[in-house]
């Protein structure tokens, strides 16, 4: 089974069509969340490790971010439309914010969970993310902030999204997340998971977080 660095490698030679068949290959043998969580989450962070020591260039990145973007679209599972009856997330990073790898990554386990998605990306103004919040009324809103210099802005958006009503559940991730003191985030009102596992675990065991795996507040 392929490692984290043999795919960063295929990712940094731009090999989109041999990394997507070692991806394949390890779906046959592992879910969705592990292929996120276990591989492709490991192999990106090793590309930033390259980069941080300048063994590659910015270029090499961003032609790695985009076949890791190919691979988490290519192993989307879209179900059938739904009958209007799911519950309803809007995924999206602040202002500023250009990281999206892992916002597709939850977008796509919301999916899987049977959440109907709205994805708005990265970098979205917060007037637009409540202008869309207001006629879509999501029953969740997640945010992720990948550097924890984005924290402050972040605190604005939760506050924002937790004025509206009806009031959304807010979920806050992201590298910034599971760098920064928890303790900081606890009184903003939104459940702060550290990865992709305490998302799932959320998911999968319903609307009440349990103390020990989530950051509810
Ligand atoms: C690719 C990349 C970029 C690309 C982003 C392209 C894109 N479209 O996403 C570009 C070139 C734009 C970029 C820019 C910058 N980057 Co950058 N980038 C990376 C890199 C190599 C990979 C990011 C990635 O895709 N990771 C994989 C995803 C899956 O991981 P993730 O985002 O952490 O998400 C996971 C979890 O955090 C979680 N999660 C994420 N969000 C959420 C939300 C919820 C609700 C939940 C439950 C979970 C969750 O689930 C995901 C799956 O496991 C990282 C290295 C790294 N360690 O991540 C550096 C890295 C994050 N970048 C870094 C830096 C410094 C920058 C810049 C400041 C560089 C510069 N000087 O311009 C800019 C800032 C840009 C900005 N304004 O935001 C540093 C941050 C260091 C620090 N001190 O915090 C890193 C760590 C690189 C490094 N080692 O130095 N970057």
């Amino acid at each position: 089974m392929i490692q984290p660095k043999q795919l960063a490698e295929l990712f940094l030679a731009g090999n989109d069509a041999e990394a997507l068949v070692q991806v394949r290959r390890f779906l046959e043998e592992h879910t969705q969340h592990e292929l996120f969580a276990r591989l492709l989450t490991p192999a990106m962070y090793h590309v930033g490790e390259l980069w941080e020591n300048n063994e590659i260039g910015v270029a090499d990145e961003h032609l790695a971010t985009a076949v890791c973007d190919f691979v988490v679209s290519a192993v989307e599972n879209r179900k059938q439309q739904g009958d209007g009856t799911e519950r309803k997330v809007m995924v999206l990073g602040p202002e500023g914010e250009d990281h999206y790898i892992g916002l597709k990554m939850v977008s796509s386990r919301f999916r899987e969970n049977g959440w109907s998605v709205k994805y708005l990306g990265p970098n979205l103004p917060l007037d637009h993310a409540l202008d869309a919040a207001k006629r879509w009324k999501p029953d969740a809103i997640a945010l992720s902030a990948a550097l924890v210099y984005r924290l402050p802005v972040i605190k604005t958006y939760i506050n924002e999204f937790l004025d509206l009503d009806p009031k959304p559940i807010v979920f806050l991730g992201g590298r910034a997340v599971s760098k920064a003191n928890p303790e900081a985030l606890r009184n903003e009102g939104a459940i702060v998971l550290e990865d992709l596992e305490q998302l799932e675990r959320w998911l999968t065991m319903g609307e009440e977080p349990q103390d020990g795996y989530g950051i509810s507040v």
